[in-house]
């Protein structure tokens, strides 16, 4: 693992409509990242918050949208800002730590990383497939997408945002934790042959084995490895604070288990920790097993 970490605070809410979800870097930073990462031995340099250009007032949500998809402009611009300070951390050196913020932020993260790479693998980590494009989208929110962005599906202006075309081969990506896919998304997965574990695979097979063959999977053909953790991957018993809570989820015990093996791969070289919503949380533990979740990927040990 890449010792020094940069902190970037993606501080958006413009990929759904709920508020309170880009308060989510400042409530994961008081939960105590820096130190946590710190006492695993990083050199951590917090590098503030991105918050576009549109300050979060409730009268610019969901005002416009263009083609199907709401909040458009915000979330565009938002993410080449976002792009351009992940790819000059990236070009120095060091390891983005993308806090968010909705999950739309992934257009502009994985967007800054990719560059960097010949052939970036992608975990996604997450209840939901975030595989939509305008026309399978149920809800025209934006964080239910930029996965399908970043292989190249979707609005022409977001695929090719800080550089033309796709950023990720559907065969390097991997899902984990799905129990809500949509009709489209379902289809887009069968059709690029995505390798997908769903929650019942995991309580199936148990979560050893399914990060065993995650990791063998990409292990020999990535030259990179971003992981995009959406904290409802996990049950809400355990991450409450989120907008699009989907009971049946993983346990914080199999989720440090994941992140435990994803460090002893090595492989990992970028990470977004994304919807966490203060405003819908019980005393900040959202963001609390979120910083919990990263010790765990940067060397934490139960013994
Ligand atoms: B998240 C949804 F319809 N699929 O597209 C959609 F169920 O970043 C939810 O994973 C998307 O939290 C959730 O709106 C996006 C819905
Ligand atoms: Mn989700
Ligand atoms: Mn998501
Ligand atoms: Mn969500």
């Amino acid at each position: 693992m890449n010792h020094k970490v940069d902190i970037i605070g993606a501080s958006t809410s413009f990929g759904q409509p709920k508020l309170g979800v880009d308060l989510g870097p400042d409530a994961i930073r008081y939960a105590g990242l820096v130190k946590a990462l710190e006492i695993q031995g990083m050199n951590v340099e917090d590098k503030g918050n991105i918050t576009g250009q549109y300050k979060v007032d409730p009268t610019l949500h969901s005002a416009k949208e263009e083609m199907g998809l709401l909040n458009f402009e915000q979330v565009k611009d938002f993410s080449i800002e976002l792009a351009e300070e992940v790819e000059s951390s990236v070009k120095l050196g060091r390891f983005p730590l993308i806090l968010g913020g909705d999950h739309s932020l992934s257009i502009g993260s994985i967007a800054g990383i990719s560059p960097n790479y010949e052939n970036l693998g992608v975990i996604w980590f997450d209840a939901h497939g975030d595989l939509n494009d305008s026309e399978t989208s149920p809800s025209g929110n934006i964080h239910g997408m930029p996965l399908a962005v970043a292989c190249g599906v979707g609005h022409e202006s977001l695929v090719n945002l800080h550089q033309p075309g796709a950023k990720v081969k559907p065969e390097n990506v991997v899902l984990i934790g799905m129990r809500d896919l949509d009709v489209g998304e379902r289809e887009y997965i069968k059709e690029n042959n995505i390798l997908t574990f769903t929650v019942t695979d995991i309580k199936e097979k148990g979560m050893a084995n399914v990060m065993k063959e995650a990791i063998n999977y990409l292990g020999n053909k990535v030259d990179g490895l971003h992981l995009s953790l959406d904290v409802d991957g996990l049950d809400p018993m355990e991450t409450p604070g989120t907008g699009t809570p989907v009971n049946g989820g993983m346990s914080l015990a199999e989720t440090q288990l994941a992140m435990s093996m994803l460090n002893d791969s090595e492989l990992v070289t970028s990470l977004d920790l994304v919807e966490v919503n203060p405003l819908l949380d019980e005393k900040n533990m959202t963001a609390e097993k979120a910083v919990e979740i990263a010790s765990f990927l940067f060397g934490k040990k139960q013994l």
